[in-house]
């Protein structure tokens, strides 16, 4: 190995990392940061010192050099445009199936180092070999549409509102009017535990009682998304066993406030369950949202494919939370694409090998009215929820249900809902009272 002979002194970052015009080999894993420098420092020095930090360096030269491969081991800063920074990191670097360990690695100390007083991670390829050690989805959104035995139009769903305090049996009390309305999978809220008014396993009880009521009722395949998010996995994993135990089909996670190993480990014991997991993104934002600092969601969606959730919360564009029409597309090619392709924000192309895809869902402040825009914007493989916009209807629950089913079956017939309207009055008292909410 051709070693630089150790000589205790301090470098700079870009003397070793800074490596123009290296070609990314096909087995590295390569990011593209947004970095802003402090005001004396240069923007090389900046993103060569992101590289060396998240590789192999640290801020002096140390004797140990000599046992290391640097030539090898070492991250490469090897293209600046504008002040994106892209970085490549040999495969060598990662342990197989580990999404801590990329974290750890490449969004690890680096958003905190003083050479930067901003740093934003915007994309990163995976390479194949390393995405082919990851298991993925276990249903995907074929799996998914098989469990219910709808493969024709976006699935409806929708959160059960009051998000807290409602007791267990008024929770499935709200949970049936919904399914016999017409949603086929309603769901907990992100911060529906099992705090002490709602034990989790009196609450997935009667919920899972609702669903079969309203199944043998309907006589259509249903669902509810309950929420396994737990202080600790091994009880996440208790709660996933309970609903398996009582006939359900999908758990629900909070996976960024759980962590990726903690939702590895769900996805581990779901597949010997055979639940499919349902994915809210509660926390995201206070990291994806700064435009010059911290991550794109596109990198959590795809280490969450990667791990293998079949649904995944992505925005809306047009509901109360924050976002855009062209991230929405963006993310939903991440997740659903055989091999993801560059353009806009994506910055690479993202082989996913034998991976299933996962379902984007649209949630936060929908309506039945939004269901055109959604389906342009989604197409069918969506799941569209709505939470106070079917729990809030004048109908109730029941009549909110039917209200955004009725939107989603004469979007996807290309039926605008005005006409649609004539013939369901569930629809047209949806709309009378929320067309014109602005958020
Ligand atoms: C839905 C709700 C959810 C958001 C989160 O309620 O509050 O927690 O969907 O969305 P409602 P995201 O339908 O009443 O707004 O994960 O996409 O940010």
């Amino acid at each position: 190995m051709a070693q630089t002979a150790f000589k205790a002194e301090v470098n700079p970052y870009a003397k070793e990392y800074y490596v123009p015009g290296y070609e990314p080999a096909e087995d590295d894993l390569i990011c593209a940061f947004k970095v802003t420098p402090r005001p004396d420092v240069d923007l090389i020095e900046a993103a060569a010192a992101v590289a060396a930090e998240s590789s192999t360096a640290t801020w002096t030269e140390v004797w140990s050099r000599e046992f290391v491969d640097l030539e090898h081991f070492k991250a490469k800063f090897y293209r600046l445009d504008g002040n994106m920074a892209y970085i490549a990191y040999p495969l060598d670097l990662f342990e197989a199936g580990s999404v801590p360990n990329i974290i750890s690695s490449v969004l690890g100390n680096v958003f905190g180092m003083k050479a930067a007083t901003e740093l934003r991670m915007e994309d990163m390829r995976v390479p194949l070999k390393l995405m082919e050690t990851f298991k993925g989805p276990g249903f995907g959104i074929e799996g998914v549409r098989d469990m219910l035995g709808i493969h024709d139009r976006p699935l409806v769903g929708g959160t059960i509102k009051p998000k807290l305090g409602m007791s267990p049996k008024h929770q499935a009390l709200v949970a049936y009017e919904s399914l016999v309305g017409g949603m086929d999978a309603p769901k907990d809220d992100e911060n529906l535990n099992s705090q002490t008014w709602t034990i989790f396993y009196d609450r997935a009880r009667y919920v899972l009682d609702a669903v079969h009521r309203a199944e043998a009722e309907t006589g259509k395949k249903k669902g509810y998304f309950l929420n396994v998010t737990a202080g600790d996995a091994e009880e996440m994993i208790r709660r996933a066993e309970f609903v398996k135990a009582n006939g359900g089909r999908f758990v629900m996670i909070d996976f960024l406030t759980v962590g990726f190993a903690a939702l590895q480990t769900l996805r581990n014991h779901c597949e010997r369950l055979g639940l499919a997991i349902h994915c809210h993104r509660a926390f995201h934002s206070l990291f994806t949202r700064p435009k010059n600092h911290g991550c794109d969601f596109r990198v959590m969606a795809k280490f969450a494919r990667m791990v293998g959730v079949d649904h995944i919360h992505i925005g809306t564009a047009v509901g109360k939370l924050e976002g855009n029409r062209t991230e929405l597309g963006e993310r939903i090619e991440t997740l659903t694409a055989q091999t993801t392709k560059a353009g806009g924000g994506l910055l690479f192309d993202q082989p996913w090998g034998h991976l299933k895809s996962t379902f984007p869902v649209a949630s936060g402040g929908l309506h039945p009215g939004h269901v055109p825009f959604l389906y342009e914007a989604f197409g069918k493989d969506a799941i569209l929820q709505f939470g106070g916009g079917a729990h809030g209807h004048p109908g109730g629950s029941r009549g909110g249900a039917k209200a955004c089913l009725d939107a989603v079956e004469a979007t996807v017939q290309g039926i605008p809902l005005e006409q649609a309207a004539k013939d369901s009055p569930e629809l047209k008292a949806a709309l009378d009272l929320w067309q014109g909410i602005e958020f």
